[in-house]
């Protein structure tokens, strides 16, 4: 597969084909910036600043296994969130399949793009009873753009519930804190989703966090005080966003997240979660998550 690959998509100096854990692509942009992809799950493992710095968390003992999802960088959650109540893996089977590449470009602005494709098959539908295709587009520049495309080629209308699942790293989750949240309903997943109202114009962390925020703001930022970043993240398409931090207790259960790594990342997650998304017949949806950082 590999040398298929670095036979018809590498470009000089922007993107490669490597064979790391998995089939992996490298995108290097002019500015520096660097973003590395695997087919398995379509999974954006790192992005990092022309220093080197990375600006997301892979866990030191993440499963790189195939029929296992990757703890860390932005595993891709669909056709469901979570233990819904379809009978399928947690957080569905995107993030554990293998992709295909489907281009790779330098736009006219010099932005590295690498489009993902995977499409429905006997597999994924005796998981899931409905045709789809679905393709992954990564954008890198300055920023990082992930613009997700669900089709239903199918004669009859599907739902699904989605998130990108962004492990962002921080200093320290305790020195932490998210702007945008004030006023929005939360269901809290660690209370059987119960409602609530957030009251704070900053959402800090001082223990186990596990939220779906409904209808939130297009734009969300992340104030990494102890790296004095901010990182912005804008979204389209998506309708709710998902905050989780595990805290040490839970953070114990996971056997693939390093230790004391708990303390060094903060999922925030676009999605559409309190509602299933509905595509009709030959239609399709097109969701899109901007991130840039200062
Ligand atoms: O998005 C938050 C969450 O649903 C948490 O409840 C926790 O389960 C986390 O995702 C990790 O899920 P995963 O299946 O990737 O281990």
């Amino acid at each position: 597969m590999l040398a298929e690959l670095q036979s018809k998509f590498p470009i000089k100096g922007a993107v490669d084909f490597v064979q790391d854990k998995f089939p992996k692509a490298v995108l290097t942009h002019s500015s520096g910036h660097k973003a590395e992809v695997f087919l398995y799950g379509a999974h954006v493992a790192s992005w990092s600043m022309p220093n080197g710095q990375p600006l997301f968390l892979m866990s030191d003992k993440a499963y790189f296994q195939a029929g296992k999802p990757i703890r860390g960088g932005i595993p891709l959650v669909w056709p469901q969130f979570g233990p819904g109540s379809e009978p399928m893996p947690a957080h569905g089977f995107a993030r554990i399949n293998s992709w295909e590449v489907l281009a790779t470009t330098v736009s006219a602005s010099g932005e590295v793009v690498l489009v993902l494709g995977l499409n429905s098959t006997p597999a994924t539908e005796k998981i899931w009873p409905h045709a789809f295709s679905q393709e992954l587009e990564i954008r890198l520049g300055k920023s990082l753009v992930l613009t997700w495309t669900i089709r239903n080629p199918g004669d009859k209308s599907f739902a699904f519930t989605n998130a990108l699942h962004t492990y962002f790293a921080v200093a320290d989750i305790r020195n932490t804190e998210i702007e945008g949240l004030a006023g929005l309903t939360y269901m809290d997943s660690l209370k059987n989703r119960e409602r609530s109202t957030e009251s704070n114009p900053l959402l800090g962390f001082t223990d186990q966090t596990d939220r779906i925020y409904v209808s939130a703001p297009e734009l969300i930022k992340i104030h990494d005080k102890g790296n004095k970043r901010i990182i912005s993240i804008r979204k389209s398409g998506m309708k709710d966003a998902v905050i989780w931090n595990p805290f040490a207790e839970r953070a114990a259960q996971f056997a693939d997240l390093g230790e004391g790594q708990w303390t060094k990342f903060v999922c925030v997650e676009p999605g559409n979660v309190a509602e299933p998304v509905v595509v009709e017949p030959g239609k399709e949806v097109r969701m899109v998550q901007e991130l840039t950082y200062n």
